[in-house]
């Protein structure tokens, strides 16, 4: 963008004002002076962002496309006042006017369209492409709801719906009505054969989808690049409107863009999911194919200039469905189609829980999308063909796309793409030797790692103001472009005043949560206290359950002893359950009424207090991630594909309490043993477990006198109001044998959180491990994950 003064933007913005809402500057609602903020800074990089859309295709430009179901950008104003380099500029100026910045960023509304780290990963992705030149957009859905809204009542989590869009739709998106789109799903298909033998499909019955884009601004760090988030939403086809003639028809079409992850407990539901992963893939694959058309190179060699990524394995149908266009559309041949196909589509697997890889009913399937369902019976016809009498049986039989009446996704991303990769080492790792090992037997060629980045910007500059000021005295401004920059903090580790700056930032940032918790939840919070925080979705495998078995321990030991010397120590969740996910439910009633407990137990003398936090999300985090002191990341070694917040955290300067598990195992590497706190068991202790099927918790519950006492605790009363829920936790530890291994890892997690509170006392050797931890966050920043991405397995740059 061109230079800005102060003076030219107070005049844009006043008379902008005037343009859309007909108000003076000071009779403007905060909304108002938002949406003219956004709508200014899009007109800043319009011309960035055509010279950016010509040149692609003016230089015939390899470009990736990223297709994920969720995308989580949270908030995007400062953001993108950020990236253009005018976010002081334009906070000065509207403190001029006596407009509060941060009055503007409160009114925006968290754009959530994704559920946890997945879809966090994707917009920390969506900032690191145009930051690095990168030519790479995002495909996804624009939900009209985006993840529900969680509200606590009497301890329970209730799901309301978030409806982050307002009318006047997103001021960070443009609405494309000429670049739409017909999708179509039902009626069935055959194959005509054609005068020179090609066989043409005949579509019946079927009912057309008008897929509308919206793009959205992804603004580059100061470099005058703006990348494309293309998300789709759903209209009713006027040319077709006779096949949607109930309201009821019409609101199911309608509907399809208006969930997250629609219940899919119900055979309707499942079909709802299903319809939206192939729209998404249909409208944004027929895009991508026209204009490579448009370039008038060679069909069969559109991998030369497309990368098409599948973000799990929910837009998985991207195989089949660049098939189809080519050979139906195009009258590319099956040979060449595939060959080009495998070339252009790589995938991510983000989990190793097998419930997370998505398989279809292939009645459901051939329902819904006829022409897929054939196409992909041909592939997997071919995949047994090919390997037959080269390798085991069995190993085919695992790994074909078709089998039991099911179609499995992962497989067809796996056979359909070049690119197969983890998230961290560990995880790359359990990939090829476990979940996806015989895939690695057929294709070993094909499996990379690419361990999980952060956007650094929003988690450092934006996130924590007080401590990004402090680093610029310490060494300067140059890590806000180079966050390699960090590691010169590396001579400052145990320098006194340095250690004192820090804590005082850190105290800081504690207070502002602590003012933030008083408002929502009128509790005082000790600032003074080790802030324990455990932010993430709340699932068995993370178990939060053993962060609780140690606060009830805490608790019990206070009771036991009311003078008992402790450090203070005040415990954060945050965290949303999914809405079928009972058990996760329970734990959320656990916590909150363990809350209740403690905090009003004035004979703790304030060393205990434990908060919920209402509706986690990318805000929140924000605030609450720079006032941690100590990073909760424990889950059962194996089970987290990498996690990301464990990244947030450190760069933040909390202490990571870890198993080895995902990146926690990159961080200790980063940090060196003495910097992190590492407990528990590794993964190879876990898979003994698994193979020699030996693990009891009811011994070590009946030997253990603590373990015991704390597990009672569960339903012996101790906790009011969970008397069901008490039993369901009981009965998960100790009837069923505990899966996720909490009592085998709690002493030594007990033991280690006592080295914590032993350790804050030494304030210098804390704020030193604090400050190593900073020094070495650099590494694990998304612009440095995308390069990777973008060369080896996109080659884009
Ligand atoms: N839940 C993993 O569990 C990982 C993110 C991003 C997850 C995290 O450990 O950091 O992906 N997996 O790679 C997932 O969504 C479907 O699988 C996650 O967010």
């Amino acid at each position: 963008m061109e230079q800005l003064t102060k003076e030219q933007f107070i005049k844009t913005f006043k008379a902008q004002l005037h343009t859309d809402y007909l108000v003076d500057n000071n009779e403007a609602t905060a909304e108002e002076h938002f949406r003219t903020l956004g709508k200014l800074i899009k007109q800043y990089v319009m011309s960035d962002w055509l010279r950016r859309r010509d040149e692609i295709v003016k230089e015939q430009k390899k470009t990736a496309y990223y297709f994920s179901i969720e995308f989580l950008p949270g908030k995007m104003l400062q953001t993108n006042l950020l990236n253009l380099g005018i976010y002081d500029l334009v906070a000065e100026a509207l403190a001029d006017i006596n407009v509060d910045i941060n009055v503007l960023v409160e009114a925006e509304r968290d754009m959530a369209l994704g559920n946890g780290g997945l879809g966090r990963l994707a917009s920390c992705f969506m900032d690191s492409l145009p930051t690095i030149g990168a030519p790479g957009f995002g495909n996804g859905i624009r939900y009209k709801y985006g993840l529900f809204k969680q509200r606590i009542v009497n301890g329970y989590q209730v799901e309301l719906p978030d409806a982050w869009l307002p009318s006047e739709g997103s001021v960070w998106e443009t609405k494309k009505p000429h670049s739409a789109v017909d999708v179509k799903i039902y009626g069935s298909v055959y194959l005509a054969p054609q005068e020179d033998g090609a066989l043409k499909p005949i579509y019946e019955n079927v009912k057309t989808l008008h897929a509308v884009p919206y793009d959205v601004i992804q603004i580059g760090f100061n470099n005058g690049v703006v990348n494309n988030l293309r998300l789709w939403d759903v209209e009713l086809p006027e040319k077709y409107e006779l096949d949607y003639q109930t309201l009821a028809d019409r609101r199911r079409v309608e509907d399809i863009t208006s969930f997250l992850y629609p219940d899919d407990s119900s055979r309707d539901g499942q079909a709802m999911r299903l319809i939206q992963e192939y729209f998404m893939v249909s409208a944004g694959l027929q895009t991508i194919v026209a204009s490579y058309a448009k370039m008038h190179l060679p069909m069969a060699k559109i991998h030369e200039k497309v990368a098409v990524h599948i973000n799990d394995t929910h837009p998985a149908m991207a195989v089949p469905e660049l098939m189809r266009i080519l050979m139906d559309d195009y009258g590319v041949k099956w040979d060449d189609a595939w060959a080009t196909t495998c070339k252009v589509m790589s995938y991510t697997n983000h989990t190793v829980l097998s419930e997370a890889l998505e398989k279809w009913d292939t009645g459901l399937f051939k329902e819904i999308v006829p022409r897929i369902h054939q196409i992909v019976g041909e592939i997997d016809r071919k995949f047994v063909k090919e390997w037959a009498g080269k390798v085991d049986t069995g190993i085919i039989d695992r790994t074909r796309i078709v089998q039991n009446n099911q179609i499995h996704m992962a497989n067809l991303a796996i056979i359909g793409g070049h690119s197969v990769n983890g998230v961290a080492k560990l995880h790359t790792e359990l990939l090829i030797e476990d979940v996806l090992k015989e895939f690695y037997v057929l294709f070993p060629e094909k499996f990379n790692n690419k361990t999980n980045g952060i956007a650094q910007r929003r988690w450092s500059q934006i996130a924590n103001p007080g401590m990004s000021a402090l680093l610029d005295d310490l060494i300067g401004k140059g890590w806000r472009s180079n966050i390699h920059e960090l590691s010169k903090l590396e001579a400052l580790l145990t320098e006194s005043d340095v250690q004192s700056s820090f804590y005082q930032v850190k105290q800081a940032n504690k207070q502002k949560l602590a003012d933030y918790v008083k408002k929502t939840l009128d509790i005082d919070l000790p600032i003074d206290a080790i802030f324990d925080v455990q932010v993430k979705r709340l699932h068995a495998y993370k178990r939060q359950l053993l962060n609780v078995m140690h606060i009830i321990k805490l608790y019990q030991d206070l009771k036991a002893d009311p003078g008992l010397e402790m450090t203070p120590r005040v415990f954060i969740f945050g965290a949303k359950a999914a809405p079928g996910y009972h058990f996760a439910k329970s734990v959320i009633k656990i916590i909150n009424e363990l809350a209740n407990l403690v905090n009003y137990d004035t004979s703790l003398n304030d060393k205990l207090k434990v908060v919920f936090l209402e509706n986690y999300n990318v805000s929140l985090a924000e605030l609450i991630v720079p006032a941690a002191d100590v990073s909760e990341q424990i889950s059962t070694a194996g089970k987290e594909a990498s996690g990301t917040s464990n990244m947030k955290f450190m760069m933040n300067g909390a202490l990571t309490l870890a198993t080895l598990d995902g990146a926690n195992i990159e961080i200790k590497d980063a940090v060196g043993e003495d910097n992190i706190v590492i407990f528990g068991m590794d993964k190879d202790a876990v898979y003994a477990h698994y193979d020699k099927h030996d693990y009891n918790s009811r011994a070590i519950y009946d030997s253990d006198p603590i373990i015991k006492r704390v597990v009672d605790a569960f339903i012996d009363g101790t906790i009011p109001n969970t008397h069901y829920e008490g039993h369901e936790i009981w009965d998960a530890l100790i009837s069923y044998n505990d899966e996720y291994f909490l009592l085998e890892d709690f002493t030594d997690y007990a033991e280690k959180q006592a080295y914590i509170s032993a350790l804050y006392q030494d304030k210098n050797s804390w704020q030193a491990k604090v400050i190593k931890n900073i020094a070495n966050s650099g590494r694990f920043s998304s612009d440095d994950t995308i390069e990777g991405y973008a060369k080896d397995i996109w080659g884009i740059i």
